[in-house]
């Protein structure tokens, strides 16, 4: 199979595989951490920026096919089920970097700092999206009293947070104990 085919067809499994993680339950509502977040750091780590934009576009996209998307406009739709879930795919301009340091022995401690930067990058851009469409669109959502900002910011905050996390700590264990993974040879 040509490298490209390969590159693709992962792509696909793993924005999937991020569209199965988000239909965990969630017991939190709009503080949920979205575990689809995993597979798409990932495949952006391995494959580079293009393919993990790519992977994003894809997992915003299977939320229309399943039917899981929250409508309240257009505009709302467009900027948090397509922008934001495309921001994903930002892991992937650090690949290059964090691969080159991965494959000098000595250099591990790096790597592991680049990939969570990737991360920190995906997760704080998605998220802030979130946060601006929060304000602009769920403000009606918001308790009595409480202003739009504030609201869209615990929200979103600790939504992104949480999902933070659960990437860190998977980047944690899969970068020291499988780093081939993120060195495709084909
Ligand atoms: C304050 C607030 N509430 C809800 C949303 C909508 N939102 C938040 C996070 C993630 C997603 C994408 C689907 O998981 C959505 C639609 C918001 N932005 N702000």
């Amino acid at each position: 199979m040509s490298k490209n085919l390969t590159a693709l067809v992962e792509v696909a499994l793993f924005a999937a595989l991020a569209m199965v993680l988000s239909f965990i339950p969630d017991f939190m509502g709009w503080f949920n951490p979205s575990f689809g977040a995993i597979p798409l750091v990932l495949i952006s780590l391995r494959r580079g920026s293009k393919y993990g934009l790519l992977a994003g576009l894809i997992w915003g996209l299977l939320h229309f096919v399943l039917g899981k998307v929250y409508y309240l406009s257009f505009a709302q739709v467009v900027i948090e089920y397509i922008l934001a879930f495309l921001a994903m795919g930002l892991a992937g301009y650090l690949a290059p970097s964090f691969q080159r340091a991965l494959k000098e022995k000595g250099e591990r401690t790096q790597a592991l700092g680049l990939a969570f930067l990737a991360a920190i990058l995906a997760v704080f851009v998605r998220y802030l999206i979130h946060y601006i469409a929060g304000v602009i669109f769920w403000s009606s959502y918001a308790p009595e009293g409480m202003s739009a900002y504030w609201y869209s910011f615990t929200v979103n905050g600790t939504a992104g947070g949480l999902t933070l996390l659960v990437v860190l700590i998977v980047l944690g264990i899969l970068v020291p104990t499988s780093p081939r993974f993120f060195l495709p040879n084909k």
